[in-house]
């Protein structure tokens, strides 16, 4: 069966994974999770890229957040907070189970793909899902105010300091997922999907795992990328703001440009399609904002066509 390999970080990218998931069959779809998001707090071990992922592909995803359970209770929270305990971060008492379950099992020496996929498969979810590596990296932010740990930043501060740069901690010594490489190798790979993720805090700690680039690439697959941007304004989250304090334009334009060598495809709103004239990757106009799942799969099938249509015609 033709492979479907999806790129995603948080809330933006899940979506549309989802939408993958539902219009491809079983076994179809793998989704690489940023990892850059992860930390240790309270102790824990803790991932919410490829926990977001895992519960919207579970349906399990709390649709108010976008992060964390559906139907939460907050017992630990506040148990917590009566203790002095460090809440900023907030763990719903569903939620702390996976945290605590992973943590356990880290422990015990079992890598986080491992961990992912037993995960994955008790909550009945058909698509593959993996870290982009089972080595740490964590993404820090550089700010006016220096430079912050990402969930102290992206959490704690609200996204409020002026991001000035980023870098991947770990990323130079940290091995791809070996399953990813394996996937970008197959010729008959049918599609690389970049989700409509941030490009600089979920798309690009991807894409710094040595070899991982390269491998992309290489691949036989045409590489499709969503726009995260519609009309100068981000769909969700820090990217509008992070461009601007950059001194980057706020467009789909510029995300593609931070993809350049990789893109064959890219799928925009219609009012951004102009704004690429002349770019050498081939623009496909499509309704980009998902607010119902019948939109994640309408956006899902308009990116496979657009990636069947490059295949057909390099
Ligand atoms: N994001 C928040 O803005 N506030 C939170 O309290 C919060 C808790 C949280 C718990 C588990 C989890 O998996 C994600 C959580 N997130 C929270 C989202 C998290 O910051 C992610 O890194 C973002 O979604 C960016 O990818």
């Amino acid at each position: 069966m033709a492979a479907v390999l999806a790129l995603s970080g948080g809330i933006g990218g899940a979506k549309l994974a989802l939408g993958l998931a539902r219009v491809l069959g079983p076994g179809e779809l793998t989704v690489v999770a940023n990892t850059g998001d992860d930390f240790e707090h309270l102790g824990l071990s803790i991932s919410p890229d490829l926990d977001t992922l895992m519960y919207t592909l579970a349906g399990l995803d709390n649709p108010a957040t976008g992060w964390g359970r559906r139907d939460e209770t907050w017992t630990f929270m506040s148990a917590l907070g009566q203790l002095g305990g460090e809440t900023w971060f907030r763990l719903g008492d569903g939620d702390l189970a996976v945290h605590v379950e992973r943590t356990r099992r880290l422990r015990a020496g079992e890598t986080l793909t491992a961990i992912t996929e037993d995960f994955r498969k008790r909550l009945g979810i058909g698509a593959r899902l993996m870290p982009m590596s089972d080595d740490p990296v964590r993404t820090r932010v550089n700010t006016a105010e220096g430079w912050l740990d990402f969930q102290e930043y992206f959490v704690h501060r609200q996204c409020a300091p002026i991001v000035t740069g980023f870098e991947f901690a770990g990323a130079a010594a940290a091995r791809a997922q070996p399953d990813i490489l394996r996937i970008l190798r197959q010729p008959d790979l049918r599609a690389v999907v970049i989700c409509p993720s941030n490009p600089f805090i979920s798309v690009e700690p991807i894409l710094a795992v040595p070899g991982l680039r390269a491998a992309i690439a290489a691949c036989a697959a045409p590489v499709v990328a969503v726009s995260p941007i519609i009309g100068g304004r981000a769909v969700k989250g820090p990217t509008a703001k992070m461009m601007v304090e950059l001194g980057l334009t706020c467009t789909a334009a510029t995300v593609a440009a931070r993809y350049a060598d990789l893109l064959d495809g890219y799928v925009v709103d219609a009012e951004d399609a102009r704004s690429l004239d002349g770019r050498d990757v081939v623009v496909t106009p499509a309704a980009i904002l998902m607010t119902s799942l019948a939109d994640r799969e309408r956006l899902a099938r308009a990116v496979l066509d657009a990636a069947d249509a490059l295949r057909r015609h390099p």
